[in-house]
């Protein structure tokens, strides 16, 4: 049997497996753990497919989400919250959120007991309809901004298409939701891939691997392997778009089942998205693809200049090209990919410019939430930062962050967790203009203060925000409350 020919029949299983998984789940057990955003989607989603269902929380959710509490109750769910520990046995699915780690010892326990642990992607691909196409985007950095990126090549293609998971939306309530025929342009974070194994997209993307969330994964090679189940479970008719600028990813991406589409930002390649001359371009001489007339040849397709992309600083180069890789590999004529390049002028919490006062401005990257984030943040900014930064504790290391300060930080304003941890680090790389601030209005004030005309006072704290804010989103819309307020 040739390539062709087997790619026709997995898709052909996968057609068959996805009109029969609303059946899969009838009657069955199934215990979902965590009660938030996603957590609510699953119990709707496996509820309407009949399973008997069970939640968990470790929060008191009478008292913290009163609505959805009264949904549990309605759906007949039995609930155990509030410390309320579930039995090992008898369950036949466990569903977990992305936040809650596997060594939660009753999970062990009850997969020990014969049942099947998932996280959100496999179910989301089992309930997606008929003639879904997934596309997968991952990595530690500048997920969201291609997710978006992408989204919005979709939409200007006029495709059937939804922005979801990691990003905002849980992907199973996108999937119960959606049309024939959509493309779920989906983020997806080492936290649902980790407990992926079905879960197969039509083109998937690895953005770039640096340390991120080790107090959840323990090592690199763990959280690599993570990020790689986003393309273990492809075929050979699908395609994997990665960073080929990037050491890590490169190793991983070779034991990948499907067409490699790699991007650059440093060379040129025979095959792939590159910067030439100044200019995004996208070869396809193997055909890969073999789609467009041009691109489907030695010559190169030129999609816009680098200089007009209106998302700033090398990082967003690397975050156009990668979307570009999809989008082409998607199916999507260069013609749109590049109209939507020019456009694009970013994705809230990201680099925002929140306001300038008295001469000074204010930007929001709450979404750096760890130090390499937070680096392409200072990288994209011109000297005179005032940086604000610190929050929830992921053991990263933020010595190598303070080096890369590169003279352009004037001084360090720092709140949360690890306020005190990143003090003594920066001081040990000889940088010790810092200020342990109480909490964000401080930071702000202070950064005011201390800044002059033509500097910049930037959020962007290297750290998650989950010490402080329910998430980073809450963050960023703090600061530019405060911001807001400095105009009063
Ligand atoms: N919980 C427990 N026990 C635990 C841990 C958590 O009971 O040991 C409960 C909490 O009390 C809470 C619930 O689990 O009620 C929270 O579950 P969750 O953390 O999975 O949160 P969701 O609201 O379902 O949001 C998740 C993602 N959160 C995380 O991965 C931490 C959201 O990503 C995502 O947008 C959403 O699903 C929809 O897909 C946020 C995130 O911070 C943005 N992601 C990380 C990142 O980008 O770095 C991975």
């Amino acid at each position: 049997m040739n390539r062709e020919k087997i790619t026709k029949k997995e898709n052909k299983d996968r057609e068959i497996g996805r009109r029969m998984a609303g059946r899969i789940y009838e009657g069955k057990r199934v215990l979902i753990v965590g009660m938030g955003k996603s957590g609510a989607a699953a119990m709707k989603a496996f509820a309407s497919a009949g399973a008997e269902i069970a939640v968990f929380d470790s929060k008191d959710m009478e008292w913290n989400d009163r609505e959805l509490f009264e949904r549990v109750g309605e759906i007949g769910a039995v609930p155990y919250f509030n410390g309320k520990v579930p039995p090992h046995e008898g369950w036949d699915y466990i569903v977990k959120s992305p936040g809650v780690p596997p060594t939660l010892p009753f999970i062990a326990a009850a997969v020990e007991c014969g049942a099947v642990l998932m996280g959100d992607l496999d179910p989301a691909y089992q309930f997606a309809p008929e003639g879904a196409v997934f596309i997968a985007i991952t990595g530690t950095n500048g997920k969201t901004t291609t997710t978006t990126l992408v989204g919005e090549i979709y939409k200007n293609a006029g495709a059937v298409s939804v922005v979801t998971g990691n990003i905002g939306t849980p992907v199973i309530e996108s999937a119960v939701k959606a049309a024939y025929g959509t493309i779920f342009v989906t983020e997806v974070s080492s936290f649902q891939l980790e407990d992926s194994r079905e879960f197969s997209p039509k083109v998937a993307a690895l953005l770039n691997l640096t340390p991120d969330h080790l107090d959840r994964h323990g090592t690199m090679e763990s959280y690599g392997a993570a990020k790689a189940r986003v393309f273990a479970a492809q075929g050979a008719g699908d395609y994997i778009v990665y960073n080929a600028d990037d050491e890590l990813v490169c190793g991983l991406v070779k034991s990948a089942p499907s067409k490699a589409f790699p991007f650059s930002r440093t060379k040129e390649l025979e095959t792939g998205a590159f910067v030439k001359d100044g200019m995004i371009v996208l070869a396809d001489s193997e055909a890969v693809v073999k789609k467009y007339k041009g691109v489907g040849s030695c010559e190169t397709t030129a999609l816009a200049a680098v200089g007009e992309l209106r998302i700033p600083g090398a990082h967003n180069v690397e975050n156009a090209l990668a979307a570009a890789a999809i989008a082409y590999c998607g199916g999507i004529s260069p013609k749109v990919i590049a109209s939507t390049l020019k456009c694009f002028k970013g994705v809230e919490h990201r680099m925002e410019h929140v306001a300038t006062i008295d001469g000074v401005r204010f930007v929001n990257d709450s979404k750096g939430t760890n130090p390499d984030a937070s680096t392409k943040a200072i990288e994209a900014s011109d000297a005179g930062i005032l940086l604000i930064a610190g929050g929830y504790d992921k053991q990263s290391d933020f010595r190598p962050f303070v080096r890369g300060f590169g003279g352009k930080v004037k001084h360090l304003l720092l709140m949360g967790a690890t306020a005190e941890r990143f003090k003594s680090e920066a001081e040990q790389e000889g940088f010790t203009d810092v200020t342990l601030c109480e909490d964000m209005g401080a930071c702000v004030r202070l950064g005011f203060e201390l800044a002059e005309r033509g500097d910049t006072v930037l959020l962007s704290p290297a750290s998650a925000s989950w010490d402080m804010y329910s998430c980073f989103e809450e963050r960023g819309e703090h600061f530019k409350e405060i911001v807001e307020g400095l105009r009063r």
